[in-house]
């Protein structure tokens, strides 16, 4: 061969190796919604098709073009978007570039996210302090009760006359906050009232919604069980004395990666402070709204709720700039905060909407942010407030302005669906967002996209938090599937305590991990691994146990993953029910026209008929009746699809002709 010749040859081999290397797809690795918007994203790339194959036998069965996405900052990548809404058959696919490159594997089904919304839920439960998970609630990760919290101990910082340092008081119950077992009422508050709100926004969903824990046989909704087991804790984190609320609930350090159960360090009630004392007040505000419905299962729990939020008031207009530092000696999570105008905005509004006094309303007005509202988090809570108005439009009194409700948060999603809308991911992520618990900046993005479509139905917002679900699920830099125990390249050694101390492999499912995130602030502490693989935001996560500022667990950001689930599968969630006509009896001229949709099964004859139609079970009953309109249709609202019922026609034209038709339908998703 010519020197000439091999050079070429080298040269071939270089740009065939460079096109490929360091060429991925990223996917939702759970899936898509048959029905919705379907995207992946490529990148290292020349090539500009792709092809959705299916798994079983590998055959493309849709073809699409790439489109370029523009580069990304945040991970220093350009990107290719595939896009194949279009296609939406059910099944088992990959996406596939040229014949080397392709995806995970996802599928197309309705519910596609269902599972994941109950882990997520019950990711909760596993965290539950002062409870025993049993084998049958927790399959492998059954552990004995840790931290009855039945004898804690007043530290100095909160003791007061009647609680002198030393007292010993109990404060059972509640979740662990994240890979550690403190118990911090600041991040109970966001977590609680996101909670809360998944099931205000979407409360059909979670009413059937079972989760499999101890108290799936009562009468109150998993998710509202799952929620008392951490407002029961909160409750007792007020002081009975002045109406004020401790911060947290902690050891003095935190403790080695061992079991609740073995962790017997000395518990403490630490200090009071006005950002617990209103997200305590504004969360049982909440509660007390929310449990009225339950009034016969849990008597009284309500008002209890009322009256501690008001005394919880009370205390914080007194001391009203209470901040909290931890105290010499403890230095588990701080939760600090030094702004309080946004708690008292939050907190105002949910006094307001539980009693419907107006006055409440007019501090909430005076603590209003001034350049509009941002994505919650533990220590900015302005949004909170907005959300509640949001989800109770229809309950408010004169006081509030729905123009403005309304005018406030498309401001807040408007600006998020143009970062979608322009970002090579289909994210709303930027650089500046990727912090400590980035993906739960990214879970809250899309919550506020969701309560945005609660007064403006935008199809885009959806789409949008559709989308942003799908970055946590794998269509990412990284390619992980941000959620413990989903997906094909999984998080494994996250950092928490249960997960890295039992003898099971697999981490306890169902969280949400905190994400990228180029503070590292952990850096320092990785002492046996190869730490971080990259500098840049949206790279800068390691699937190490070690790494608790990327790959540490915590309930305020599995919130907005449960609520974002909820509203998806609540929203999304159906398919189109097809109609099978599995057998038909005629008696008569007719062809009726039978079209099913997403909310039912509709009839269209001409309207020349007038008559009847009924939807019967498979014995005969009548389950709906409907008569014929006078332009021949009639119309059945099907809540339930996986079902066979029989049609029934009953018929006369206008110039008597009569029919009695007969089918057999398939009502299937
Ligand atoms: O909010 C700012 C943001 O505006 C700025 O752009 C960004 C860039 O520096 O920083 C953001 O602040 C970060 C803050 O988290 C955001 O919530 C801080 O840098 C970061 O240090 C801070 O980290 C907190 C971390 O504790 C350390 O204090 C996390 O929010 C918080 O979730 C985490 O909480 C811990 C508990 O203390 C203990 N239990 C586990 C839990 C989870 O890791
Ligand atoms: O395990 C702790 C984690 O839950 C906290 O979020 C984190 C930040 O407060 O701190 C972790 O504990 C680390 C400590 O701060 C520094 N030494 C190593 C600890 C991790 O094992």
């Amino acid at each position: 061969m010519s020197n000439r010749l091999s050079y070429s040859v080298l040269a071939l081999l270089i740009f065939m190796i460079s096109s490929t290397r360091g060429a991925l797809i990223h996917v939702n690795q759970l899936g898509y919604y048959p029905q919705h918007k379907k995207i992946a994203i490529v990148v290292g790339t020349t090539l500009d098709s792709f092809s959705v194959v299916a798994v079983e036998n590998n055959k493309a069965v849709f073809k699409g073009k790439l489109v370029s996405g523009g580069h990304w900052d945040a991970s220093d990548e350009n990107t290719m978007i595939a896009d194949f809404s279009e296609f939406n058959t059910e099944g088992q696919y990959k996406i596939s570039v040229g014949n080397d490159l392709s995806s995970y594997p996802f599928s197309i089904k309705p519910h596609v996210h269902l599972e994941l919304s109950k882990a997520s839920i019950k990711a909760y439960y596993f965290n539950r302090a002062s409870m025993e998970i049993e084998p049958l609630y927790g399959d492998k990760w059954a552990r004995p009760m840790g931290h009855p919290d039945n004898e804690v101990e007043i530290h100095s910082s909160a003791q007061s006359a009647n609680r002198p340092a030393g007292t010993i008081i109990s404060s059972p119950m509640g979740w662990y906050d994240a890979g550690d077992y403190g118990k911090y009422i600041v991040n109970s508050g966001i977590t609680t009232y996101t909670l809360f709100a998944a099931y205000q926004a979407f409360p059909e969903f979670y009413d059937t919604l079972k989760l499999n824990i101890p108290e799936s046989s009562n009468n109150i909704p998993d998710i509202i069980d799952e929620i008392l087991w951490n407002l029961r804790w909160m409750l007792t984190m007020q002081d009975p004395d002045d109406g004020g609320v401790y911060h947290k609930l902690t050891t003095a350090q935190f403790c080695d990666f061992i079991m609740p159960e073995e962790d017997d360090g000395t518990r403490y009630i630490v200090k009071k402070g006005t950002a617990a004392t209103l997200d305590f007040a504004a969360v049982t505000a909440q509660a007390s709204r929310i449990l009225r419905k339950f009034e016969s299962e849990i008597p009284g729990l309500a008002d209890s709720c009322l009256n501690a939020s008001m005394r919880a008031w009370e205390w914080a207009r007194k001391n009203d700039t209470v901040t909290f530092r931890n105290p010499t000696g403890i230095s588990t999570g701080e939760y600090g905060d030094r702004s309080f105008k946004d708690e008292f905005h939050w907190a105002a509004i949910e006094l307001y909407v539980a009693t419907r006094i107006d006055s409440f309303f007019t501090i909430a007005q005076k603590n209003k942010p001034s350049k509009g509202y941002g994505i919650p988090g533990w220590n900015s809570v302005n949004a909170l407030g907005l959300y509640t108005l949001v989800l109770t439009q229809d309950s408010l009194t004169s006081a509030v302005s729905k123009d403005t409700i309304k005018s406030d948060i498309t401001k807040l999603a408007d600006s998020l669906l143009v970062r979608y809308q322009n970002n090579p991911y289909r994210v709303s992520m930027t650089s500046g967002d990727f912090y400590w618990g980035s993906n739960s900046v990214a879970a809250n993005q899309a919550m506020a996209l969701v309560i945005a479509s609660r007064i403006e139905p935008k199809t885009e917002y959806t789409n949008a938090a559709n989308a942003t679900l799908d970055y946590l699920l794998g269509k990412n830099p990284t390619g992980y599937c941000y959620v413990t125990g989903m997906g094909t390249k999984k998080v494994m050694d996250i950092h928490h305590r249960p997960s890295g101390a039992d003898t099971v492999t697999d981490p306890v499912p169902g969280f949400l991990v905190g994400g990228p995130n180029p503070g590292q602030e952990d850096a320092r502490d990785f002492y046996d691994c190869p730490g971080y693989p990259s500098k840049l935001p949206a790279l800068s996560f390691v699937d190490h146990l070690e790494s608790y500022a990327s790959n540490e667990v915590a309930i305020n950001w599995n919130a907005p993953l449960v609520f974002l689930t909820g509203a998806l599968e609540s929203i999304l969630g159906n398919g189109t029910i097809n109609v099978k006509r599995t057998a038909v009896v005629k008696h008569g001229n007719l062809l009726p026209l039978i079209r099913a949709g997403k909310n039912g099964v509709f009839v269209q004859l001409s309207s020349n008929w007038r008559g009847t139609v009924t939807l019967n079970d498979l014995s005969g009953k009548v389950i709906q009746k409907c008569g014929i309109d006078t332009n021949g249709n009639a119309a059945f609202k099907v809540k339930h699809s996986n079902q066979i019922m029989i049609m029934v026609i009953d018929a006369i034209s206008k110039t008597g002709e009569k029919v009695h038709y007969l089918t057999r339908l398939n009502l299937v998703y």
